[in-house]
């Protein structure tokens, strides 16, 4: 198949996701066109089946904001027409299927039938599609999409409740490459973090409000008065400056390393003994799902989607969101030498069943009953 693929190239979890289904795509001998503003971040080497198109977003004086969905559009109905793709997928709903549903238009005038598949990352259906700004565009161009997909099944019951959806949502959940995600030999490297064998605890994110990083923090503060501990905090975000305050305040500020925004997340995931997600909102929970294929049992809230991929009681905890003393609590409980090692094997047991090579196959049989039913209406 020729595959369109619409995404934010950013570190954000959407854009992870569609470079590494293209990438996987790509292996399996699909012609994948990436389209986007910027080269994505994780399309990081050469296949002679990838493709990638930058979208020009022409500005003028007069406009304070560039109208970066049409340049899109005209984009895609270019990369569609010249090299004849077979299906655009495009990743998160604002403004991806909107463009999308605009290009299908523009092609059908000329003569061309282009199926559009829509996966729903979270965001774009739990905080920013809901917001009356775009609710009734994000309704629409998911109701106009061929096929539609989400991360979760808690995200697929959310969009039914939010929005006036009248199509199937076919659930596939997120994956990961275990090539690439694996617990690597990095014991210099926690020597010189925890040179007294203190227990490391890891968070990533992109710092933002939903996040709760707070709640890392103030987990970490009271874990480490009952054991020695370390915490390394990745990536950045509006929320930082605050938390590097909050350590400044608890006075943590010796424990706690802020470690701005990292490629190769996997070496410091290596090791760690324990990952906090404390999230508010959550669709899925990609970054703990690589925390979990490098053996890292799981500390969450029970946001969103995160309870399917984080069993309580085996691969970590699942607590109530902002619950930080019950957080502590069983924080401390995974922590102890007796327990750790079987959460470490559970958390990778369960990472093994989102492996790329289980979840891919069940998007190409997606794009595939997707052109058929499109290509049967006209
Ligand atoms: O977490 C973010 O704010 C980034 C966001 C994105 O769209 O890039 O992540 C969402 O999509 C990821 C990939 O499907 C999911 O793993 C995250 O759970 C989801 N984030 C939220 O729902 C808050």
């Amino acid at each position: 198949m020729k595959i369109g693929i619409v995404c934010y190239p950013t570190f954000g979890g959407s854009g992870v996701v569609a470079t590494e289904l293209g990438k996987g795509l790509a292996k399996i001998g699909h012609e994948v066109h990436f389209i986007t503003y910027r080269q994505p971040t994780r399309l990081d080497f050469f296949s002679e089946n990838l493709f990638y198109h930058e979208v020009d977003i022409k500005s003028y004086p007069l406009f304070e904001h560039a109208p970066y969905e049409l340049a899109l559009a005209s984009k895609m109905v270019s990369v569609v027409k010249y090299e004849e793709l077979d299906l655009l997928h495009v990743h998160y709903a604002i403004p991806h299927a909107s463009a999308a549903y605009m290009a299908k238009q523009i092609l059908k005038e000329q003569g061309i039938q282009i199926p559009v598949v829509t996966t729903l990352h979270g965001t774009d259906i739990t905080l920013v599609g809901k917001d009356p700004s775009y609710e009734p565009v994000v309704t629409f161009s998911i109701n106009q999409s061929d096929g539609v997909t989400a991360v979760s099944e808690d995200l697929k019951k959310e969009t039914y409740e939010h929005f006036q959806i009248r199509r199937d949502i076919q659930v596939i959940p997120n994956f990961i490459d275990l090539e690439r995600f694996k617990k690597q030999k990095k014991e210099h490297f926690k020597l010189a973090i925890c040179p007294n064998g203190e227990k490391l605890l890891v968070h990533t994110s992109n710092f933002r409000k939903v996040k709760r990083v707070e709640d890392v923090i103030r987990v970490f503060y009271e874990v480490r008065k009952k054991v020695p501990a370390k915490l390394l905090l990745v990536g950045d975000g509006p929320e930082r400056d605050k938390m590097e305050r909050l350590c400044r305040e608890l006075g943590t500020c010796d424990d706690v390393r802020f470690l701005g925004k990292l490629d190769a997340v996997e070496e410091v995931l290596s090791v760690a003994d324990l990952f906090l997600m404390p999230s508010e909102k959550e669709s899925f929970g990609l970054a703990a799902l690589e925390a979990m294929a490098c053996e890292v049992p799981i500390l969450s809230s029970n946001a969103g989607g995160i309870p399917e991929l984080n069993v309580n009681g085996v691969t970590g905890f699942v607590c109530e969101v902002g619950d930080v003393r019950d957080m502590k609590d069983k924080a401390l409980f995974i922590l102890a030498d007796e327990n750790l090692p079987t959460f470490k094997q559970n958390a990778l047991n369960r990472a093994l069943e989102f492996d790329i090579s289980a979840i891919l196959p069940m998007y190409v049989d997606y794009y595939q009953k997707t052109i058929e039913s499109t290509l049967a209406r006209i």
